[in-house]
């Protein structure tokens, strides 16, 4: 099996402050959010992140020389590493043999599978209260990666992954992102990435409507009408088939192995169609080259 990914990214301004890279060849693709408001106090807000993100790549292509990526290794590494003043949210995502999709996260970025473009999973984002996610960062005051939420899945060909930081998510609900999938079938990952973020962008700067970020602060006793602004980072990852033979039959959602319910966070409840093969097969090159936004 296969991950074929394509990202877009839309600053706020200037470079922002998030960053990301896709490793092609190693199936594995991260993004980080730098927290904002390290600008009050005349550090770089985005240093953090792109250090953290600079650091998982040495370690992605390290890991996979000697056996094979390991996303909670990489996060690990990369956080030891990064010493220069900041903290970042961050999340690391590999697809691994046999089909099974591990996931890190830390802080409120967050990923999506779809299988018949049909929302299959959503990951929690975990925040310590509205608008302070979880985040790693150059002392001890910070989250680290222990706190970090892992998730194993088993994906198929024609499942379909979007990995987004809040920009997404705190824009465009999951619902809304299913639908807009569907309605841009046949597309190449990279130009979904960017039909996303551009109506994710639409949406944050739209200040007469309900966003997921609105509701979240009117729940915390916040008045907040319309989106947040903020830097936008999506990938998309569409899951082919390669020359294995592929399953005969396909089931819904198995979670492997996920640590959510230890660190006391609820999951958002995936609901699930059974998938009949063969699914629908994406016309999209395979982009072979890395990309990195960072
Ligand atoms: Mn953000």
């Amino acid at each position: 099996m296969n991950m074929i990914c394509g990202s877009y990214y839309f600053p706020k301004k200037n470079k922002g402050h998030d960053a990301h890279f896709i490793c092609a060849q190693e199936q594995t693709t991260g993004v980080a959010d730098g927290v904002g408001d390290w600008a009050k106090l005349g550090v770089d807000a985005s240093q953090y992140a792109r250090e953290l993100m600079r650091n998982s790549i040495k370690s992605v292509k390290k890991q996979q020389a000697f056996g094979g990526v390991d996303p909670r290794r990489v996060l690990n590494e990369a956080y030891v590493k990064t010493k220069c003043k900041g903290s970042s949210t961050a999340c690391i995502l590999t697809l691994k043999d046999k089909g099974v999709l591990n996931f890190v996260n830390v802080g409120d970025s967050g990923f999506m599978v779809l299988r018949n473009y049909k929302l299959l999973y959503v990951s929690p984002r975990p925040q310590h209260r509205f608008n302070h996610p979880y985040q790693l960062g150059y002392s001890t005051h910070f989250d680290n990666p222990r706190s970090a939420t892992k998730t194993k899945i088993r994906v198929f060909p024609g499942d379909i992954l979007v990995l987004g930081t809040d920009g997404l998510w705190d824009n465009m609900y999951p619902n809304e992102i299913v639908q807009f999938v569907e309605n841009m079938r046949e597309m190449k990952p990279e130009a979904l990435a960017c039909a996303l973020a551009s109506v994710a962008r639409g949406r944050s700067l739209d200040k007469g409507r309900f966003s997921p970020f609105s509701r979240a602060a009117q729940k915390a006793g916040i008045k907040h009408l319309g989106g947040k602004k903020d830097d936008i980072t999506v990938v998309v990852g569409y899951i082919m088939a390669t020359s294995t033979p592929a399953p005969s039959c396909v089931g819904g959602l198995e979670i492997m192995s996920d640590n959510t319910t230890q660190l006391g966070l609820k999951r958002s409840t995936p609901w699930w169609r059974l998938c009949s093969w063969p699914c629908n097969c994406f016309r999209s090159s395979t982009p072979k080259k890395d990309t990195t936004r960072i």
